[in-house]
């Protein structure tokens, strides 16, 4: 009996046991280099490796790691790091550790795995993963760029109309056993490439935009599977993309479009057999082209026209009859320098089914897609020979059901498509795009039905990170929205609308914002990017632009537009914990403060500013820009407010790298600007600045430049202007509302915010929805103003909203860098009832789920493992109770104090239910 017992007393301890280890299990998630996907042909020589800890026990930590590098899969998969062996690194570090094995060579193909220690024991090795390099010097490029001289047919005035190229190489691969077949293809502006007829990837409108003069971006494929023995084929189509202007001098249309080229390409193609020999297709004068295809045009701002009946079946495979096309010439390569893509592709991110078709006139129907999008629309259809069918988009319609297109200004967004025979087609452009909610499709011989149509959506390949919901189906709404607005307007830039003769990298649209579109998406790529790409093109003087890369030559030389350049590169290291950005653009940000302060500092104030605060509502609803001097905020308040929060950045970016005198020298200019600002601006009758609007005295505010004793007296005249003479609502523009919703908050009015948040009247988030938007609109009266300056898809207005969702209601935000340390500090604002959100960071998902019912506040939080989290609990001033307090700490967490109206624990990592009295 005893004996029985023990064995069941055993038995049961060990499915214990086991059902803890099993529990316990530590994986590495997401091993990536670079944050790629699929890191091919990547140009950096000292590539960081980071992962995920996944674990599903509570309180686990990284406790060391072990990294292999090896040169073939073989070796890996016998654990010989041959290039890199770290050894048992003792170390919690999980992101962007930097490669210090053997020199990587160009082309080099390379195999690496990691496993983990944790205090929950260790992890296996992770799955293999591979990257290649890329070409890393100039000398490995055989190739030459190809193209041809404008041909007569070419306009290139006014809206530009370019046929695409075609082009085409047949070749014999001259062994056998091919090992390993890898394309290096600059195709510019666009390119669609095919080896033997199969088109090679899945990107579109690649490669992303750059100054063409400055960098040209080259992509790389692994195509081994794509050959066959014997001949075999490459075709590649070029458009126009940004390399050819899309508007020119020479017709009435708005602002001139920079012109770099005519379509170009530069291909490499490395073929290597088993038994090591090498063959090289390259892009030469052996190349022929035609450009009598069937892309006749295509312009972005324009569409594309596409006939049919000029297909050329087999055009992309061996023995195709070339006799026709011409050879092509060897052109000048561009003064940019050649580098890797290292942002993720543009692709087909979502689909969508049209929702009506509404026949307006004989064969004339409109489309409504349900949603302004961004990217194409592909359709099916059947008619005969000769028929063109013509769509024309837009985002709005009129009264009688037609298209809305003023606001598109001298855009003309039309696809036209010619049939060549009576059978069915399926069609969707390759070179343009359009930001659209609405389609017109003449042509057809039929009521068309809804499935022969799908709006393709078109954005940087980008994980969705962030969810986010609460009681409020208003604010749901207006997330929604955002959601839409922000993802159209990612185009390998950010882009300030996606739709009229715009559709520029506009620097002020993203200032705040791009810290709140993190939380939504994983933009990390393309901001790093776009960084590159501003710094390009500072002048040797140290002014930057005010679009990047520079299609349109803009220089305004203000701080509130080209801030970005540094609050997009804290938000890469805040929100992404990458820091290597930030020290890049060191110096050139420097040199643009001091050019700055050299040129427009006058006794401490800057006094340069162009836009204002751009876009504040205005007292007409037709205006598009307030007139009334009371509404409108002074130049040098904003530029000078901003001026000082750039040194206080600076001071922190010096700081990070230990250069005392940068820091020294930033915070005393920030405390001198401060006085200066102080003594111009601060009204200490009225405790205000300068005119009283919101957007003067909330700059000063947020950046702590107001003076303690005076600060609740600023946050009063808010207060005041905001509910009487604004009735509650916004008054501000692009760069107040930057730290509104903020700032209501921090001073204790989150339910003001929230009121803001969900108004349906003007102006208003909200009135935009009850107006029928599905985006972001570009003004806050853009149902009235004039059309001229108009979009129905801007993200400039989001302003801190979506910081506010995430870091102030959700309580998710990242109190170190990259979230290692999360923040988790709700405000349960009156008026809502529950908000649930996560986000997945760098480390993994973070989780925050609250409700507030029946006299509690429950809470559902996860932490992901190897961090921790500084968990602010609400609760009343006089805090909890001793007996709450233990039962927070019996969850194995540590009572750090009280602050305000919140209880502070250390958690470490892992999901928990908290509940206390509220
Ligand atoms: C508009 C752009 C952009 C804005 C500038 C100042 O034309 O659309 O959004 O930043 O002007």
């Amino acid at each position: 009996m005893k004996m029985r017992l023990i064995n069941i007393i055993w038995l049961l301890a060990c499915l214990i046991l086991a059902s803890c280890s099993q529990k316990a299990e530590v994986v590495v998630a997401r091993p990536q280099v670079e944050m790629l996907t699929n890191p091919m042909g990547i140009d950096v020589t000292t590539p960081r490796f980071s992962w995920v800890v996944q674990c599903s026990a509570n309180e686990v930590r990284q406790t060391g790691y072990h990294i292999l590098v090896a040169s073939s899969l073989e070796n890996l998969n016998n654990d010989i790091g041959d290039l890199w062996d770290t050894g048992v690194v003792p170390s919690d570090v999980s992101t962007y550790i930097p490669y210090e094995g053997e020199p990587l060579q160009s082309r080099q193909q390379v195999f690496w795995k990691v496993r983990l220690q944790t205090n929950r024991g260790p992890s296996s090795w992770c799955e293999p993963n591979t990257w290649s390099m890329g070409l890393l010097k100039d000398t490995d490029w055989r190739a030459q760029w190809i193209g041809h001289s404008v041909f007569p047919i070419d306009k290139l005035k006014g809206h530009t109309v370019v046929n695409a190229r075609y082009m085409r190489k047949e070749f014999n691969l001259s062994g056998k056993d091919v090992k390993r077949a890898t394309m290096y293809i600059c195709g510019l502006g666009l390119y669609e490439a095919f080896v033997n007829g199969k088109r090679i990837g899945d990107q579109q409108l690649a490669p992303g935009p750059t100054n063409y003069n400055k960098l040209l971006m080259y992509n790389t494929f692994d195509v081994t599977d794509m050959l066959a023995a014997g001949a075999n084929a490459i075709g590649v189509v070029l458009g126009n993309g940004r390399l050819v202007s899309m508007r020119m001098p020479g017709e009435p249309s708005s602002k001139d479009v920079e012109h770099f080229d005519m379509p170009k390409l530069l291909l490499q193609m490395e073929v290597e057999y088993a038994d090591g020999k090498m063959q090289t297709i390259c892009s030469d004068n052996s190349w022929k082209m035609t450009i009598d295809g069937p892309i006749q045009a295509n312009n972005e701002f324009d569409g594309e026209v596409y006939d049919a009946r000029k297909e050329m079946p087999g055009w992309s495979e061996a023995h195709f009859r070339d006799d026709m096309w011409m050879r092509v010439e060897i052109v000048d390569k561009s003064t940019g320098k050649l580098s890797a893509q290292l942002n993720r592709q543009i692709k087909v991110m979502d689909r969508l089914k049209p929702v009506s078709i509404n026949q307006i006139h004989d064969n004339v129907y409109v489309l409504d897609m349900g949603q302004n999008m961004v990217g194409w629309l592909q359709m099916k259809v059947q008619g005969q020979p000769q028929d063109q069918i013509t769509l024309r988009f837009a985002e709005l319609l009129n009264d009688d059901g037609t298209l809305y297109v003023d606001n598109l200004r001298f855009s003309e967004p039309k696809d036209v498509v010619t049939l060549k025979d009576d059978q069915p087609m399926t069609w969707h452009p390759s070179f343009v795009y359009h930001g659209f909610r609405y389609v017109e499709v003449t042509g057809l011989r039929q009521k068309p039905s809804l499935d022969d149509f799908e709006g393709q959506v078109l954005y940087d390949e980008m994980e969705t990170v962030g969810s986010f919901e609460s009681s409020d189906d208003m604010l749901n709404k207006i997330y929604a929205n955002a959601y839409w607005g922000i993802r159209g307007n990612y185009r390998g830039m950010p882009t300030d609308c996606p739709q009229r003769d715009e559709r520029m990298g506009w620097f002020g649209d993203r200032t705040t914002g791009c810290y709140g579109e993190s939380y939504v998406f994983n933009n990390h790529l393309l901001y790093a990017k776009w960084l590159d790409d501003i710094e390009l093109e500072q002048t040797p003087e140290g002014s930057l632009p005010d679009v990047a890369p520079a299609f349109w030559d803009i220089r305004s030389d203000n701080m509130t537009w080209p801030g970005v350049f540094l609050t997009a590169a804290n938000m890469l290291y805040q929100r992404f914990g990458d820091v290597e950005p930030l020290l890049k653009h060191y110096p050139a940000m420097k040199k643009w403060l001091a050019y700055m302060k050299d040129r427009y500092g006058v006794e401490g104030i800057i006094t340069k500013d162009t836009y204002g605060d751009w876009c504040m509502p205005p007292e007409r609803p037709e205006l598009i820009h307030s007139q009334d001097p009371s509404r409108i905020t002074a130049a040098g308040v904003m530029s000078t407010a901003f001026y000082y929060d750039f040194c206080r950045l600076m001071a922190q970016f010096a700081a990070l790298q230990g250069l005392d005198s940068d820091e020294a020298f930033y915070q005393a200019e920030a405390d001198a600007t401060q006085k200066a600002f102080n003594d111009k601006y601060f009204h200490a009758e009225e405790g205000c600045y300068d005119n009283n609007t919101v957007t003067a005295n909330i700059l000063p505010l947020r950046f702590g430049m107001v003076d303690e004793t005076q600060r609740q007296r600023v946050f009063e005249n808010i207060l005041r202007t905001t509910i009487n003479d604004f009735d509650s609502h916004i008054s501000t523009g692009v760069v107040g509302i930057q730290q509104l919703m903020r700032g209501l908050t921090d001073y204790g009015r989150g339910d003001l915010a929230l009121q803001i948040a969900t108004n349906t009247t003007y102006p208003s988030w909200g009135y935009m929805v009850e107006n029928g938007a599905t985006t972001i609109w570009e003004l806050w009266n853009g149902n009235t103003a004039d059309p001229a300056m108009n979009s129905g898809n801007h993200v400039m207005l989001l302003g801190d909203l979506i910081i506010w969702l995430y870091d102030y209601l959700a309580g998710i935000a990242p109190e170190e860098p990259g979230f290692k340390v999360v923040k988790m500090k709700p405000f349960p604002v009156k008026g809502l009832s529950f908000v649930n959100a996560s986000y997945d960071s760098v480390y993994g998902i973070i989780k925050s789920s609250w409700k507030v019912e029946d006299g509690s506040f429950n809470w559902d939080i996860t932490i992901p493992s190897n961090t921790s989290a500084k968990v602010y609990v609400p609760c009343g001033e006089e805090g909890l109770t001793a007996s709450e307090k233990h039962r927070i700490q019996n969850m194995g967490t540590r009572y750090v104090g009280q602050e305000g109206n919140y209880a502070i624990f250390s958690f470490s990592s892992g999901s928990y239910h908290i509940s206390v009295p509220y």
